[in-house]
This record gives structure tokens, C-alpha cells and sequence, in this order.
């Protein structure tokens, strides 16, 4: 699928481990705020499971639909199609990338990729986009990698990767702009919104400035 010029540009994840509010007015006020993607990455300490993650998952899909948010599955494949969401993304320990994109069609797809390699591979089986990190320091991600900041971004394009690229991992509106500068579409955010005080502040602040790069 062609992915919108941008669509990328503030992709906004969280589940409700990441809320310490009701994510659901999270999720309305960060959509406020200029949030172009939205995934649902229900994980680690807390997080629902069975029934009450898909209710969990329908309900927030139906606060995207409501604004025009393309609302993208992390994993779950199952669940990305007993929704029809927009799309699934997955890591390098997931389901094989062929394979989910053989079961979920022309559904958006991307995929976590942290050097040329996995980038290459992503590209040619088949992904609309990948994630690459951790760009900063981050708490969020128990097991992150090591952090290898918006170079490796700048190194995937010398490299000859075109694919449309985010940048994810600590990423905070005074960095965003560090990542766009190193040749990615846009920035995915956690914590730097959804514990934001103003979640819709917070997303307006990232737009404003990427505009400056
Ligand atoms: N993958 C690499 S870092 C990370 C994920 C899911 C966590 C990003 O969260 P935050 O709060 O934006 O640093
Ligand atoms: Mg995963």
C-alpha cells in the first residue's frame, strides 16, 4: 500500500499500561492535538488480555474512525483481522513478515527493523514502512535494544533503503525534529504523550516542531 505523504508524521502508540488517565480521553485529546497513526501495542505489566483487550482494542479503533486515524494493530494479527484495522506492525520476534502479509492482504504493515539487513529483508517481503530504534533513551521498552540514535537512519538511506521511515524510542518534541533532519517520515511516541499532562498539547508541540525541520 502507498502510504499518505502524512500519515507518519506523529504516530501515536500506547495501550493502557501507558495511560495513567482514561486512555480513552488520552487517545481523543492526542488525536486533538494532530496524531496522524495510531497503533494499539497492548504489553507488559497490567495489560489486558482475551476479550477484554479485543473490547479494549474495538473501542478505542471506533475513537479513531470517529476522527479519521487509521488505527494500526501491533502483533495481534488475529485481532487486526477480527477488527478489519488498517494495519498491523510487527518485530523481528513476530510472525514471519510473508506470512502476515499473505493473512492480512493489502492491509498497512510495518515492521520494527534496527540495521541495513533486517531493513533489506522488510522492504523485499513486503512491509509499507519501518519502525527504527531506540532513537533515545527510553523506559518504556523493557527489553529495548541499545540506543542508536537518528544516524542509523541516516546510514538505512545512504544505504539505499527508500521505504517510508519511523523513528521510535524516547522520542520528546524537543528530538523529533533530529529525527525528520536524519531522513525519516515521521516519529512514533509513547510516554512523551501519553503521560503528557495535555496530551493534546503535547501532540501539537511535535507537529509544530517538525515544522522546523
Ligand atoms: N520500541 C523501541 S523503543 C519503544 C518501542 C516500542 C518504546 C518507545 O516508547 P517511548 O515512551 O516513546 O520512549
Ligand atoms: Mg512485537
Amino acid at each position: 500500500m502507498n502510504l499518505g505523504k502524512n500519515l507518519l508524521k506523529l504516530y501515536f502508540i500506547m495501550g493502557s499500561p501507558n495511560c495513567k488517565r482514561n486512555p480513552r480521553d488520552v487517545l481523543r485529546e492526542a488525536i486533538d492535538g494532530g496524531v496522524t497513526l495510531f497503533q494499539f501495542r497492548e504489553k507488559g505489566e497490567g495489560s489486558l488480555t482475551g476479550d477484554a483487550k479485543r473490547n479494549f482494542a474495538r473501542e478505542l479503533q471506533e475513537i479513531c474512525r470517529d476522527h479519521h486515524v487509521p488505527f494500526i494493530v501491533n502483533d495481534d494479527v488475529d485481532i487486526a483481522l477480527q477488527l478489519d484495522a488498517d494495519g498491523v506492525h510487527i518485530g523481528q520476534d513476530d510472525e514471519a513478515i510473508e506470512l502476515v502479509r499473505e493473512k492480512i492482504g493489502s492491509k498497512i504493515l510495518g515492521v520494527s527493523a534496527h540495521n541495513v539487513e533486517e531493513a533489506a529483508e522488510a522492504v523485499n517481503k513486503g512491509a509499507d514502512y519501518i519502525g527504527v530504534g531506540p532513537m533515545f533513551p527510553t523506559e518504556t521498552k523493557a527489553d529495548a535494544r541499545e540506543v542508536q540514535g537518528p544516524r542509523i537512519i541516516k546510514e538505512l538511506r545512504e544505504a539505499g533503503i527508500l521505504l517510508p521511515i519511523v523513528g521510535i524510542g524516547g522520542i520528546q518534541p524537543s528530538n523529533a525534529s533530529e529525527v525528520i533532519k536524519a531522513g525519516a517520515e515521521g516519529v512514533s511516541v509513547i510516554t512523551a504523550i501519553s503521560y503528557a499532562s495535555d496530551p493534546k498539547q503535547s501532540a501539537q508541540e511535535f507537529i509544530d516542531r517538525m515544522k522546523e525541520s
